[in-house]
């Protein structure tokens, strides 16, 4: 488990065309496998080419059997960050956090502080509201202005073949097989979905985009 937390801990970014993905799926100590540690983000344009989607996922390797007792920290905030002038500090926030059973979403909202704090803002005029959906159920979808919103448990999308890259790392191979062996086949993550029209965070250009999970 070190190498993996030595080499997943540094993140994997790619970038092509509209797409993002960041993964790690093993953090830090004070974090890691803990109801805050995020595993993933990815950021895409929708299938309604206008709308961008924003997905965080959480607590990363949910065996199915613990999946179903696998819940969101109603004191961990989950927050998007989006930069819309380039100078990489958030211009706006998408903020989600859980309270009995429902998950609350605030924005795209400027935040009232950026950095390493964050404040909720509860007054933010737009947003939506989920019922998270448990493990196993047919997935709960809210809409509100445009906007559209989920939470919960979702299998892994993440692929990594840790044996063959440990086995590359080692000298014993030279490359990935095709198919390969995906480490995270069959485990879950708990995740947060907001799909957000574009006209909602600046219409058109370049942003900057990143996932803080902070705790209360
Ligand atoms: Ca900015
Ligand atoms: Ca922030």
């Amino acid at each position: 488990m070190k190498n993996l937390k030595r080499v997943l801990g540094i993140g994997v970014i790619a970038v092509a065309c509209c797409f993002i993905i960041a993964a790690d799926h093993i953090d830090a100590p004070e974090v890691a496998g803990g109801n805050s540690d995020i595993t993933d983000f990815y950021a895409f344009q929708g299938e309604n080419t206008d709308n961008l989607v924003f997905v965080a996922n959480l607590q990363g390797l949910i065996s199915p059997a613990n999946t179903g007792a696998a819940t969101f920290n109603e004191n961990v905030l989950v927050e998007f960050n989006i930069d819309t002038n380039g100078d990489h500090i958030e211009d706006l926030v998408i903020q989600a956090i859980p309270r009995d059973g429902k998950m609350y979403f605030f924005g795209p909202v400027a935040p009232s502080q950026t950095g390493l704090n964050s404040t909720i803002q509860t007054t933010a005029t737009v947003g939506g509201i989920v019922d998270i959906t448990s493990y196993g159920d047919a997935a709960n979808i809210a809409t509100n202005s445009g906007m559209t919103f989920f939470a919960g448990p979702r299998d892994d999308p993440f692929f990594m073949d840790f044996a063959q890259y440990s086995a590359i790392i080692a000298g014993d191979a030279t490359s990935f097989n095709s198919p390969g062996s995906d480490t995270f086949a069959g485990s879950n993550v708990m995740s947060i979905v907001v799909e957000v029209p574009k006209a909602m965070i600046g219409g058109s250009g370049k942003i900057n985009t990143w996932v803080e999970s902070k705790t209360k």
